[in-house]
């Protein structure tokens, strides 16, 4: 395939070169202007087949996390990323969360993270809106309900696969917020109204929009992830 588009490229573009030559005769417009069209739609291919070999064809996107700006002193700061990979417009989504400034104390806490309507932080968090719900239905089924993340020593690590969201389509969350809370998500058990929008969560900490990025960040938390977890093993093995 390279190599026929390598030779149709090569051919054209003498060809163009050879029309547009100070010497050459003046050659009939209408072939010219074939020519031209192919050398076009060759070189059009051969970008956007290099395009393609630059990154691994996933959807990527990045998210900020800062700590809301109505925040009292008394809150954690809490700061981070999150970052998302969807392999095809219509597969599962793939994300990290690494968000830090969490309390020490207790060691152990469960905290909610959800995407929000709006990618609004003109009022901190709380412009963010409700929870991100396309079609309607009651949390914990929005497509931006991550549910609940272990915090250890004060951090949150985690990769998770095969979430509803989507980063292409109508109901893509990029533009809109991910909101990370102080409390745990009741996951629509609670009880009572504001458990099923929003699994009462409690305060809004930090949030940022999801925004479109490269590949990059992604590959490098990846190499990350997987060096943590190597130390993990090792710290494991000679424990026991
Ligand atoms: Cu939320
Ligand atoms: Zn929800």
């Amino acid at each position: 395939m390279l190599a026929l588009l390598c030779s149709c490229l090569f051919l054209a573009a003498g060809a163009s070169d050879a029309w547009t030559g100070e010497d050459s005769a003046e050659p009939n417009s209408d072939s010219a202007e074939w020519i031209r069209d192919m050398y076009a739609k060759v070189t059009e291919i051969w970008q956007e087949v290099m395009q393609r070999r630059d990154d691994d064809g996933a959807l990527h996107a990045a998210c900020q996390v800062q700590p809301s700006a109505t925040l009292d002193a008394a809150q954690p700061r809490v700061t981070g990323v999150v970052l998302f990979r969807q392999l095809a417009p219509r597969a599962k989504l793939d994300a990290f969360f690494a968000l830090e400034g969490f309390p020490t104390q207790p060691n152990s806490s469960s905290r909610a993270i959800h995407v929000h309507q709006f990618g609004d932080l003109s009022q901190g968090c709380e412009s963010t809106g409700p929870h991100y719900n396309p079609l309607g239905v009651p949390h914990p089924q929005h497509p931006g309900d991550f549910g609940n993340f272990a915090v250890r020593d004060g951090s949150l690590w985690k990769y998770r696969a095969g979430l509803a969201a989507s980063l292409a389509g109508p109901h893509s969350i990029v533009g809109r917020a991910v909101v990370v809370h102080a409390g745990e998500d009741d996951l629509g058990r609670g009880g009572n109204q504001a458990s099923v929008e929003n699994g009462n969560a409690g305060r809004r900490l930090a949030c940022c929009v999801v925004g479109v990025c490269g590949p990059g960040l992604w590959e490098r938390q990846a190499r990350e992830h997987s060096e943590r977890k190597k130390r993990r093993r090792e710290s494991e093995c000679k424990a026991a």
